[in-house]
């Protein structure tokens, strides 16, 4: 049964040769702030992550590190779930493709497409890159010169017993859906590159989905294929299954088919081609948006072993830990290679989006209007209602202008433009700053004591800023969840997090003076004595953590 209210988010599986770096980090926390967005939205969100393990990589490395490839599977897929927890991934499941719940359901998949014919036995030769694990077409390794594009090893000509999937059965039926449903590949310039490869004379042709077992104990570490153990499922098979096993019990079916495959743009033809025709073969509906990200680089250059470059989780752990893990979400989520271009993990850049975003913006007003709320009005919120006019304000144009965000962000968030939907809260502090500028409280202020109406005008304006203060934490909760629920704590309101475990919906937090909304005389706190604003000031100059 569809449930038109749920939200079920993906990330790639990842693969547990090798720990967790910057780029897995980085859709994991994406998808994370996605799922809290919606989460907040009021839709029932399901959320997954995992590990691919059955890779002939975790094979060789394992025998590298003298443990079997389990015991090193679980060694790392300890150290991805530890990194996400601590990234505050709030992800619904983590499946690791080991799993007997994984493994048996991959079985009866296959067994299902043999069953109607889309998977086959037959013969396959063909240029592989044993680096990479995946045969290159003939015209790529020509053009490649017979070598692997990623390592510039030798690719390798071999001929083996093979079970196919007749993707050349789905050509025109996929490059009518992609036409079709301008959201099934995005960014756009993804879903161009997919079409371009789909449209004749471009031609698909069958793919090999099993790996042969032989004595070798290195090729016996995967699934089996049904009812012929000389073969295992090719690794990306046994993988993409993942989306669709975990989901599928008699509770979690509702969240079929997923709304968003998040991944990054090197796996785009496996999750918008091989996957989409792998589910239209079992007769199973496909997802709404695969949503393919581009690059994170550091200090300007493509992290890369040989460079020794790899933003690791010990860089990671340091930038949280001196700016805060909300600071280290906020950049990611706001400054990554979510569409187009690639990103650069630079720390000029990261102090640059801390300041100009968090220590100048949301962590000093906040602050600056908690510190006139405490100044004029002892710590408690003012009271603004019954005022409809006071010579020269615009009263509801000005609230009009400070309730604008909240709409705008979900409707982006629901698009996945999580820039933009972040982004919202930024502009709606901006005009929090440009008001007080103009209207200038501090002024104000000095003839309050003397002038009632003066004081009247002092209240409305600070509760005005107040109030959209509150809006604003709701709206960079997503990304930033334990300073804006510390924040919402000062305030006196529900945080985030129990916004969500009540069922309040960004709509009913950000009507204004609302239920949830700011009620006068409540008290408004500064914070701890000494504890500062919610984010310092940083300086450029100062050494990268982690160095
Ligand atoms: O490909 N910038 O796993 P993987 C941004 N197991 N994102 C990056 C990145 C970077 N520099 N480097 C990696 C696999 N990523 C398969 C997937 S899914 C059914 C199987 C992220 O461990 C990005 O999301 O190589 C990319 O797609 C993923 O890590 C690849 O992770």
């Amino acid at each position: 049964m569809s449930n038109a209210g749920a939200y079920y988010i993906t990330t790639p599986i990842y693969y547990v040769n090798d720990r967790p770096h910057i780029g897995h980090c980085y859709t994991t926390v994406l998808a994370d702030v996605a799922a809290r967005f919606h989460r907040l939205m009021g839709r029932e969100v399901f959320f997954l992550t995992g590990t691919d393990e059955h890779a002939d990589k975790v094979v060789t490395s394992a025998a590298e590190h003298g443990v079997s490839p389990q015991a090193w599977a679980d060694r790392n897929a300890a150290a991805f779930k530890e990194a996400f927890a601590f990234l505050g991934c709030t992800n619904d499941d983590f499946i690791r493709t080991t799993e007997a719940r994984h493994r048996e359901k991959v079985s009866a998949y296959i067994s299902r497409l043999i069953e109607s014919g889309a998977v086959y036995k037959g013969e396959y030769t063909g240029w592989y890159d044993a680096g990479q694990e995946e045969y290159v077409t003939d015209t790529a390794a020509r053009e490649a010169d017979y070598k692997s594009t990623v390592n510039g090893k030798a690719l390798i000509k071999r001929t083996e017993p093979c079970y196919f999937f007749r993707l050349s059965r789905y050509q025109g039926k996929l490059r009518a859906l992609i036409e079709e449903r301008p959201e099934f590949i995005r960014p756009d310039a993804r879903r161009q590159e997919v079409l371009g490869r789909l449209r004749p004379p471009a031609e698909l042709h069958d793919v090999p989905i099993s790996r042969p077992v032989t004595d070798d104990p290195a090729t016996q570490w995967g699934i089996r294929i049904p009812g012929d153990d000389a073969h295992r499922v090719y690794v990306w098979i046994d993988a993409l299954f993942n989306y669709l096993s975990v989901v599928d019990t008699s509770e979690r079916r509702k969240f079929w088919p997923a709304t968003v495959h998040l991944i990054g743009k090197d796996i785009l033809w496996f999750h918008a081609v091989i996957w989409p025709a792998v589910l239209l073969a079992l007769g199973e509906p496909l997802p709404r948006t695969v949503f393919g990200h581009g690059w994170w680089i550091a200090e300007g250059q493509k992290m890369s072993k040989s460079l020794g470059n790899f933003i690791d989780l010990e860089k990671v752990r340091a930038y949280a830990s001196r700016y805060s893990l909300d600071a280290l979400r906020w950049f990611l989520s706001t400054q990554g290679p979510l569409t187009g271009n690639d990103a650069d993990f630079g720390h000029a850049k990261f102090v640059e989006t801390y300041n100009a975003d968090l220590a100048n913006g949301i962590g000093n007003c906040a602050s600056r209007v908690a510190n006139m709320i405490d100044k004029y009005f002892g710590g408690a919120a003012p009271d603004a209602q019954g005022v409809t006019a006071l010579a020269g304000h615009d009263w509801p144009r000005i609230v009009g202008e400070l309730t604008t965000g909240a709409d705008g962000a979900a409707h982006l968030a629901s698009r996945f433009d999580l820039h933009g939907a972040l982004r919202s809260g930024v502009e709606l502090v901006r005009k929090i700053d440009g008001y007080i500028n103009t209207t200038a409280p501090f002024k104000l202020a000095k003839h309050a004591d003397d002038d009632p109406l003066k004081k009247r005008e002092l209240a409305v304006i600070l509760y005005h800023c107040a109030e959209a203060i509150r809006i604003a934490a709701y709206l960079f909760w997503p990304a930033m969840p334990w300073k804006m629920d510390e924040l919402l704590t000062r305030w006196g309101c529900p945080t985030g997090t129990q916004a969500v475990q009540r069922g309040l919906t960004l709509a009913d937090l950000a009507a204004w003076a609302g239920e949830h909304g700011l009620k006068a005389g409540a008290p408004i706190s500064k914070g701890e004595a000494g504890a500062g604003g919610l984010f310092n000031r940083a300086d450029a100059a100062e050494v990268p953590p982690g160095t």
